[in-house]
């Protein structure tokens, strides 16, 4: 029980500790300008590409799980940008597995995939090698996504905030300085995937003050096949963040029904 605590107390460093790791952190890599470049160069939307082990709706996704030879391929396959997950309890996720690929050299930028509901997380990300963070509207006030987007700028961390209904995106569109919204195709209550969120969420007005304030959308969730992105892309999604399909592949960097 000792050991146990000694080891939480190492892992939950006090944030002045963390301040000062910050120091020594290597600068942040552009999350949004890889995603940009990546559907400039070649007119479809940039892969968010996921190292996700398993998921509480799916179970294993993948036995033999090396989080560094997963991430190689992805980038080797061409992806704009990765997503780690670090939850442990429902994805069996780490931030070892996010140190190793940012320590191994992979340079696409990294999300760092864990549910934020304290500032503390975003220092801890940042130190543990992350470029980006997902922050959850469905989970946050606006007054925390204000906040932590406004902490995140300061470390030099993309944003990626998370929404599955109108309510949400109007809610996010109204804040300042959003650059990222992801719209989860998955309900995170239900686990049902439903794709023509994506289109319903982007439709009309919304779509236009989206497109006004130069927000990219990534699709999120269930996406398997090439129709599958061409739908979300007519839709209007510049990004797609990807798991499933493409971890469960023998090659991972082959990419959408590869
Ligand atoms: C990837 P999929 O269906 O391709 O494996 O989904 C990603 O969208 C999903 O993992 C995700 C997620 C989240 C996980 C989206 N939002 C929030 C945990 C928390």
């Amino acid at each position: 029980n000792k050991d146990k605590e000694v080891t939480l107390l190492k892992e939950r460093r006090p944030l002045f500790m963390l301040k000062k790791a910050l120091d020594n952190a290597p600068p942040t890599r552009d999350f949004v300008g890889a995603l940009k470049a990546a559907y400039q160069r070649t007119g479809l939307p940039g892969l968010i590409a996921e190292v996700k082990k398993a998921s509480p709706s799916r179970g294993v996704l993948r036995e033999n799980f090396d989080p560094v030879e997963i991430a190689r391929a992805y980038e080797k396959g061409g992806a704009a940008c990765l997503s780690v997950l670090t939850d442990k309890k429902y994805f069996q996720g780490s931030f070892e597995n996010l140190e190793a690929i940012r320590s191994a050299g992979v340079k696409c930028p990294l999300l760092c995939k864990e549910f934020i509901i304290d500032a503390w997380q975003i220092y801890h990300a940042r130190v543990k090698g992350a470029d980006a963070v997902l922050l959850i509207a469905a989970v946050l006030p606006d007054l925390d996504i204000r906040y932590m987007t406004k902490i995140c700028k300061l470390l030099g961390l993309a944003t990626l905030v998370e929404v599955h209904d109108e309510r949400e995106m109007d809610r996010v569109l109204g804040i300042e300085g959003i650059e990222l919204i992801g719209i989860n195709n998955r309900n995170l209550e239900t686990f049902e995937v439903d794709t023509s969120i994506t289109k319903r969420l982007l439709e009309g007005e919304r779509g236009q003050v989206i497109h006004q304030k130069n927000i990219i959308v990534v699709g999120e969730s269930g996406l398997f096949t090439p129709d599958d992105i061409a739908y979300v892309q007519e839709a209007g999604v510049r990004a797609v963040l990807v798991g499933e399909s493409i971890v469960k592949q023998s090659d991972p960097g082959r990419g959408i029904a590869g």
